[in-house]
């Protein structure tokens, strides 16, 4: 559909009867990403105060001076965001001319690659929740002998998460938890953690040595409402889907929704701020559904949960800038992993505390499955980009990624061989 100037009176109306826009196909258009560096603490404080207006959508969270922040701007609020960081003297400069423009190009490849693949998963695509929930149902046929698909709970709209867990048998194994889109717009985090999925089933004669001796649970979608959203109505949403009483704004930020250290840092108490942390902690029954498999998971020495992007790989504590006890074998691994998948093709990733080197941020799957869920590896990692596209990395990505990451991945499960599986 393309922008006609005899819809701005309606759109202006709309936008000052409800302070958003309708979410359609007009919610990007002319939308720009303008990346700010500011490099005096007081800018850094212009830039917290101007995320908390939920004036516009910040595609990443300022991390002190000297670091990018990126910023999404409406159309109508582009000239205001420039005036205002050029007022703080902040320079910037703007990365993605028309957010739109950029999400319809993507899915024009999107579609193609999905057509020629018949829906298939062949990881040249993004697909949908139903299309991922088919696959991880096949998983039971084709791996009878490894694989059991659970369904751990459904989310609030009522979509069934689904968890894979792989395993030869017998008990007492360390295991390794995986789980992927807590964010709904970080596409590349179910991608991944399905294609990692994909090649240690497809491939398990050649990892026979680690499955012999460790098990594995996968749950690709943890916010599949949120994700579904993505596809239907809002590409970019992040939240969960559920409604806030009083509020005209849905959904919460399961990433701040764990209860530990709920509410400290990083988190809003504002329903339409994108890291409101929920009226309590576990408001979220997606989050709760998560909860109960970390807390079962006994056995499991390592939890990973894939976002996206900034190229992270980050270890507790997040809720501050503090160290966990063992942080000298948190760092470690973290840097080994992240050092295997550079040697793929020179992807630089940053290894550091997430409190420490990204911004402190309380409430997250993370610092939960680490202080509460003992589980002692536990890492968040922020795939591909450093921002070029940010959420809206192309699908000719989607494998790169896929095969960079299990090379990290495969760096982690060797490592939880040797020093934890029995002999
Ligand atoms: O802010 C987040 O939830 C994560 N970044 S994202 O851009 N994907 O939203 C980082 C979470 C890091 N972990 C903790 N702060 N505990
Ligand atoms: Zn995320």
């Amino acid at each position: 559909m393309k922008f006609s100037l005899a819809l701005l009176p309606l759109l202006v109306a709309l936008i000052s009867a409800t302070g958003r826009l309708p979410e359609n196909d007009l919610t990007y258009l002319g939308a720009q990403v303008l990346r700010a560096t500011p490099t005096l603490q007081s800018q850094v404080r212009y830039l917290n105060g101007l995320m908390r207006t939920s004036d516009y959508s910040f595609w990443t969270q300022p991390r002190g001076i000297n670091n990018d922040v990126d910023i999404m701007a409406y159309r109508w609020n582009v000239p205001v965001l420039k005036a205002a960081l050029e007022r703080m003297h902040i320079s910037y400069q703007v990365t993605i001319t028309d957010v739109r423009k950029v999400i319809a190009e993507h899915k024009k490849l999107n579609d193609k690659a999905r057509e020629i693949a018949g829906k298939a998963m062949e990881w040249t695509a993004y697909h949908t929740y139903d299309e991922i929930m088919a696959w991880t149902d096949s998983l039971a046929t084709t791996y009878p002998n490894l694989v059991t698909v659970s369904n751990i709970g459904l989310s609030y709209e009522g979509r069934v998460m689904k968890m894979v867990t792989v395993s030869t048998g017998g008990t007492g194994k360390p295991a390794i938890f995986v789980d992927g889109g807590i964010h709904a717009r970080e596409w590349v985090s179910p991608s991944t953690t399905t294609y990692i999925l994909n090649e240690l089933l497809s491939n398990s004669a050649a990892y026979a040595d680690v499955l012999a001796v460790v098990d594995f649970t996968f749950i690709p979608i943890i916010n599949v409402d949120g994700y579904d959203f993505t596809w239907t109505t809002n590409r970019l949403w992040r939240k969960t889907r559920s409604p806030n009483a009083g509020s005209n704004c849905v959904g919460t930020d399961p990433n701040r929704n764990f209860d530990f250290h709920w509410m400290e840092s990083g988190a809003s108490q504002l329903a339409c701020a994108e890291t409101y942390a929920g009226a309590t902690p576990f408001s979220e029954v997606e989050c709760r559904n998560l909860r109960d498999q970390i807390l079962a998971a006994s056995q499991a020495v390592v939890y990973l949960t894939f976002h996206s992007y900034g190229q992270y790989w980050l270890y507790p504590w997040g809720y501050a800038a503090v160290d966990t006890d063992d942080v000298v074998e948190l760092a470690a691994l973290a840097q080994s992993s992240a050092d295997a998948l550079e040697a793929v093709y020179g992807t630089v990733y940053s290894v550091g505390g997430s409190g420490t080197i990204l911004y402190p941020a309380a409430g997250a799957s993370d610092d939960y499955a680490k202080g509460v869920g003992n589980i002692k590896y536990s890492y968040t990692v922020e795939l591909r980009d450093t921002g070029r596209y940010g959420f809206e990395l192309p699908p000719d990505q989607i494998i790169p990624t896929g095969i960079e990451t299990l090379a990290a991945f495969e760096n982690i499960m060797y490592f939880v061989r040797d020093t934890y599986g029995k002999k």
